[in-house]
């Protein structure tokens, strides 16, 4: 005979979960209860958010699911942004929340909120649990859904009263889905429609995404991309998948993206997307992206489509099966030559952005902060500006060393994310860039990382504003920088003493130094090197401004640049 909470225990450890993310209370208690001695660690975090951003964390570098429980009510709604931020990014996660008892669902009991309601459209797959004897079945099928595909967010609620229920427990079960058309693979034949297209452009380009990350199929992308020698660019989640050096490689596309990559974006006659959802923030107004390209599309989830307008040719699934098929038939193919199109597009310097104005010692910053970074460092951002530049200067070859929230772009993400990166990778350097405002969204996960003794770097950039926000003031609303003023922030060394936590501050003067002072260095290096949790406070001009910037709602082609 077993409780609920044990069988639930004993299937996490089934799908080989040993670290959960969560904070107790009163429907979840069973859970907690059963605990000790189960096999599986759990990280007791300040806040929800922070639980599920760090299950989040955890799982982008890991690969593996990321697990995350709360308690019902307050508990599971405070799960509700990270469950909204792993949709998008497509994070395999998995939350698991006490609900009231069975016998109250339905009666505004207390801390009674309906969960499966709530996160019904965030979610890839979810259940509210009503025996006892479901329970096997349901975590089966959950972490099946969770990782396979296109990855992404699992609920699973389960009633008070199941979980201190008891039954026999023959043990964990196996999920076998039913095979459905969309999960068949490519036909053979589009290798030679796609070469049949290649031989007949004149400005191929191919644009990594996510997806290339999640197939685990990067040395074959590489080969692939090698062989192909088009002008490349990245999402920002697709950073780190392309060797930054190889000199086809325009750096990041996009609203901040290079003058290289839009534009060769905006010529293009073939855009080969790999792995991408081509949001706006990537296509610019999508009435004008690429207007004179054909698109083929390689991607695993058939709802990623056509969104922009329709593809001429879809190559659906694995990018670990279809890329290597691909390859295989350009081997014997003879491409046309796009040098001159090459020599264009990746002309001299057009991939490097030329920080110039106020910006430019922040960005001097981040240059020496990161050329700083020992290999297969991760860097953990926060969202505005900073990430922004931060993504800007990302120039590592690494994978899954950039780790963001991109496709929701949830403020308080960086902090609690660092916390499942370390965990999940004890022996490296992780890096965690916020602002002055995402830091204080989930400060309180100092605390955890305290407590943990984990060694996270953690860089403020302080402008003293929502700086994002601040510049679409300045640039799109005759700067009214309406209630975006952070002037009155803490002192965030203090707050880091407050938690026992080692802080510094440095000055953007001491970065108008060419080369860079000594001690400044040293002191870059010493915070990086230590064993020991750090919060560096950078203090960024006020007005400084990401760019290049494709404003909302213009074509890639429209780009704003700083001014002289
Ligand atoms: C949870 C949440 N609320 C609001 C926003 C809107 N927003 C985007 S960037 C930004 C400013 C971020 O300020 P800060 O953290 O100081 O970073 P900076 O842009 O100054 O580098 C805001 C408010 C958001 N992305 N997420
Ligand atoms: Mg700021």
């Amino acid at each position: 005979m077993r409780k609920g909470s044990q069988i639930v225990l004993e299937c996490l450890r089934a799908e080989g979960v040993d670290l959960v993310f969560g904070y107790p209370g009163g429907a979840i208690m069973p859970l907690y209860d059963a605990l000790e001695g189960s096999g599986v660690r759990h990280i007791l975090t300040r806040h929800e958010q922070g639980a599920v951003f760090a299950a989040e964390g955890y799982a982008r570098v890991a690969g593996k699911v990321g697990v995350a429980m709360a308690t019902s009510g307050p508990g599971a709604t405070n799960l509700v942004t990270g469950i909204a931020d792993a949709k998008m990014d497509s994070v395999p996660l998995v939350c698991i929340t006490g609900q009231v008892r069975s016998a109250l669902i339905g009666s505004d009991a207390f801390q009674e909120t309906d969960v499966f309601g709530l996160t019904l459209s965030m979610t890839k797959w979810s259940r509210l649990v009503k025996s006892i004897q479901e329970i096997p079945a349901v975590i089966a099928e959950g972490f099946h859904w969770a990782r396979s595909g296109r990855p992404g967010p699992v609920v699973i609620d389960i009633p008070t009263d199941l979980l201190k229920a008891s039954m026999e427990f023959g043990g964990a079960v196996k999920f076998t889905p039913h095979q459905r058309p969309a999960d068949t693979p490519a036909a053979p034949e589009f290798t030679d429609t796609l070469v049949a297209m290649l031989q007949q452009a004149s400005k191929p380009v191919a644009l990594v995404g996510a997806g290339a990350k999640l197939s685990g199929a990067i040395p074959e992308l590489r080969q692939l991309l090698d062989r192909l020698n088009v002008p490349t660019f990245a999402t920002v989640h697709g950073l780190g998948a392309v060797d930054p050096t190889v000199p086809y490689y325009l750096g990041m596309v996009g609203m901040h993206g290079t003058r290289a990559a839009n534009t060769a974006l905006h010529e293009t006659d073939l855009l080969m997307v790999f792995g991408a959802r081509l949001d706006d923030r990537v296509t610019g107004d999508p009435s004008r992206f690429a207007p004179d390209a054909k698109i083929v599309h390689f991607e695993i989830d058939p709802a990623q489509l056509d969104r922009v307008r329709p593809c001429q040719l879809a190559v659906m699934g694995d990018l670990a099966e279809t890329i290597p098929a691909f390859h295989e038939e350009l081997r014997r193919a003879s491409l046309p030559d796009c040098s001159r199109w090459r020599a264009v597009a990746c002309g001299p310097g057009r991939a490097e952005l030329d920080p110039r104005g106020l910006a430019q010692p922040t960005i001097r910053f981040l240059d020496e902060l990161f050329s700083r970074l020992p290999e297969d460092s991760v860097i953990v951002a926060d969202v505005g500006q900073h990430q922004m530049w931060a993504a800007q200067r990302y120039h590592s070859d690494s994978a899954r060393g950039f780790i963001t929230s991109g496709g929701l772009g949830a403020m308080g993400f960086a902090l609690p994310a660092a916390v499942g990166v370390q965990l999940a990778q004890p022996e490296t350097t992780v890096l965690c860039v916020s602002g002055d405002g995402g830091i204080q969204m989930n400060i309180q996960e100092l605390a955890t990382i305290r407590r943990l003794g984990l060694p996270i770097k953690t860089v403020i950039i302080d402008n003293q504003y929502l700086g994002m926000v601040r510049q679409w003031q300045q640039l799109f609303y005759q700067r009214n920088y309406a209630e975006t003023d952070l002037s009155d922030n803490p002192d965030f060394v203090e707050i880091a003493k407050a938690y026992r936590i080692t802080g510094q501050r440095i000055h953007e003067e001491v970065m108008r130094e060419f080369p860079v002072a000594a001690e400044t260095g040293d002191q870059l290096d010493r915070f990086l090197r230590s064993r020991e949790p750090e919060l560096l406070v950078f203090d960024c001009h006020p007005e400084a401004n990401v760019y290049p910037m494709v404003p909302a709602g213009a074509a890639l082609s429209e780009m704003l640049f700083e001014e002289e």
